[in-house]
């Protein structure tokens, strides 16, 4: 039984005005908004992070004593942990994720949108004394590099110790950031909370569990007042609310209102048998391959590749006209399943050491294994919901949403820029998406117009990366339609704004799919390293190397010019990788059409006019 816990805290409690409602407009003094925060939710304790290595120790240990953590063998992996979640909660969770901006119409009809006035009374009411028993942690932290051109700053409230110990590897945190904040620089708000109070307003207490979560959740998003309120989840995008909430959502809006771009997008860097250096970025939505290709080991001879990041991208026009790109994040929050030796080995390495592993297996020695890890599967496993499991329980051991945490610069391949604050130059973007059918391997697009045009357009097979049906085939501009937070049809609208702005200097778009299948089900394309041949192609292009084949989606190779010396591929394969089917396409279009419908008259002119141009390709190749 857990008892009420004594009242050490920087502020007394006790003289907080207890209180039910949250303001219109969040106090733009830090401590008092924490105050207020802490009169809301009544937690027994306030504790500001300071991002100390004793402070990191001392939640550790709480955690591992409630069991939110357990400890893995340290002679095996020294410094990592594992979590189970509840099962209840293993993901983001799209339909309890809310954006309550004053109009309906600029939250878009692709996002849940709840009245701003309306959601806080909703959440009032449930975060209203959700803390009770538990400590208020106060993290103060910085996307990007404290201090950066291009960084932003923010402070999460959470009572999850889990949440502590992820956001410290994720995001810079600690003393230099709340020193900032004090100092009248801008932050933004967010509250977490798991909703599971220990004690009940009558003081009854209740044992921790180790998940706590609830049942009910909400994810919400104040687009006006820049404020984030997540209730009820531990897991990833849910509740660390730098990452999806803050740096996606929020930032999206900020990025929109000041003439920059906030994208699900790695960074990369490439570096050719010449010397040359690029640099790209690429979008592909959760789950279909953004840290395999941050980390790519080219199979072709003399380039080399080196991460700056794994999900999302801060882009801004710099000062000599090209677009810069920072890696808002300071670790991987990385999908576990398949990664190995032949996929990623950059990420497995990287695991090696001070990782938190959410819902893998742990084996029989302490040490954590998941699908598609090894070629030999462990013959006995506990899985990720704790019980015992063998190769024949038919059912995954891992979850398939199964994830670890670990700092960016415990990847080999981290870029020495990975940190600049100023950004790296942009030459080319890739969108991307799971397509068995249709889409080619790689095609370069006509214009940005047209580039903006195939990223609005994307579809993509869903993955577990969010509850919903996997494999069910949806739009996902962008690889954004979970993150943008306003109005989709003005988010391509910006889009086409900063190819204005950037004119001659935009990067070179192109569209990617790695994952075409042949009539029998089969994968046409290896994948992984082998990626860095299509990459290879698209640098071509750029230099001006190499001319192309015009096609219904784009500009495709020549398959002379495609590298595929070493590669156990058959012309007829690389023909189906290729393949574009006009009457295909023709349905595509029309579910295009069908598409900006919903969006009425906001689609921008410019994309309306891209879909007649590629309805008058299709009917050209039909001759
Ligand atoms: P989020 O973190 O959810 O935003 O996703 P991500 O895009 O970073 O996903 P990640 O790179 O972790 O993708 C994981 C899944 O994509 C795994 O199932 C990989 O095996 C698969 N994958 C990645 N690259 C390739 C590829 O080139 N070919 C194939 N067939 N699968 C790939
Ligand atoms: C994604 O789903 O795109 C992720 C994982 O990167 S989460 O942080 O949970 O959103
Ligand atoms: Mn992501």
């Amino acid at each position: 039984m857990v008892t009420r816990q004594s009242m050490e805290t920087d502020m007394t409690l006790d003289t907080a005005t207890e209180s039910s409602a949250i303001p219109e407009v969040p106090e733009p003094d830090v401590h008092r908004w924490v105050d207020t925060v802490a009169a809301l939710t009544r937690p027994d304790k306030i504790q500001w992070i300071t991002g100390s290595e004793e402070e990191r120790k001392e939640i550790l240990a709480i955690a591992l004593a409630n069991g939110s953590l357990i400890e893995l063998n340290q002679e095996l992996r020294p410094g990592c942990y594992l979590a189970r979640s509840a099962p209840s909660d293993v993901a983001r969770v799209e339909a309890r994720t809310f954006i309550c901006s004053r109009e309906e119409s600029d939250a878009g009809p692709t996002n849940n949108w709840v009245d701003p006035a309306e959601m806080k009374v909703t959440l009032a009411a449930h975060f209203d004394g959700s803390m009770r028993g538990r400590t208020m942690y106060v993290i103060p932290f910085s996307m990007g590099p404290v201090g950066g051109d291009i960084s932003k700053l923010g402070v999460e409230i959470t009572d999850s110790p889990y949440v502590v110990l992820n956001m410290r590897i994720m995001t810079r945190v600690g003393d230099e950031v709340r020193e900032r904040i004090e100092a009248g620089e801008q932050w933004v708000p967010t509250v977490h909370t798991v909703g599971y109070p220990l004690v009940d307003a009558a003081g009854n207490t209740r044992p921790d569990i180790a998940w706590p979560c609830n049942d009910e959740k909400y994810i919400t998003h104040f687009p006006e007042t820049r404020e984030v309120w997540s209730y009820g989840s531990g897991y990833g995008g849910n509740a660390l609310l730098g990452k999806k909430c803050y740096a996606l959502r929020i930032a999206s809006v900020l990025a929109h209102d000041e003439g920059w771009l906030a994208e699900h997008m790695l960074i990369l860097k490439i570096t050719g048998p010449d010397g040359r250096e690029y640099h790209l970025t690429a979008a592909f939505p959760s789950a279909c391959g953004k840290t395999n290709l941050a980390m790519l080991r080219p199979t072709i001879p003399g380039w080399k590749v080196e991460t700056i990041g794994d999900d999302i991208a801060w882009m801004r026009p710099g000062a000599d006209g090209r677009l810069y790109a920072i890696n808002p994040e300071a670790g991987f929050f990385g999908v576990a399943p398949f990664t190995s030796e032949q996929t990623n080995p950059t990420a497995l390495h990287a695991l090696n050491h001070d990782t938190i592993f959410t819902n893998v297996a742990l084996t029989d020695d302490g040490d954590v294994w998941w699908e598609g890890m090894t070629p030999e599967t462990p013959a006995h496993l506990i899985d990720w919901q704790g019980n015992d499991w063998t190769p024949d329980s038919g059912r995954p051991a891992a979850h398939p949403n199964s994830r670890f945490t670990v700092r960016a610069d415990q990847a080999e391949s981290i870029s020495s820029d990975w940190e600049n604050p100023k950004g790296v130059p942009i030459d080319v973007i890739l969108f991307g998406g799971r397509r068995a059918t249709n889409v080619p391997l790689i095609a370069e697009t006509y214009s940005w117009e047209h580039g903006v045009f195939v990223g609005a357009t994307v579809s993509s097979e869903q993955t577990a990366a969010a509850e919903g049906t996997v494999g069910a085939l949806r739009r996902d501009p962008f690889a954004m339609l979970p993150f943008c937070g306003y109005n989709m049809a003005d988010y391509w609208g910006h889009w086409l704004q900063i190819g204005k702005t950037l004119g001659d200097k935009a990067p070179r778009i192109f569209q990617v799919n790695w994952f075409r299948k042949s009539a029998d089900g089969a994968y046409l394309w290896p994948g992984f390293g082998e990626n860095s041949r299509a990459i290879e192609w698209a640098l071509r292009r750029v230099n001006g190397e190499v001319d192309a084949v015009d096609g219904i989606s784009g500009h495709l190779p020549k398959l002379e010019d495609l590298n595929v010396t070493n590669l156990d591929i058959s012309d007829d394969e690389l023909q189906q990788l290729f393949a574009l089917d006009p009457d295909a396409w023709s349905v595509e279009a029309d579910l295009t059409e069908e598409y900006f419908g919903m969006f009425g008259d906001k689609v921008p002119a410019d994309l309306r006019d891209q879909l007649a141009q590629l309805r008058a390709r299709i009917a050209a190749a039909r001759g």
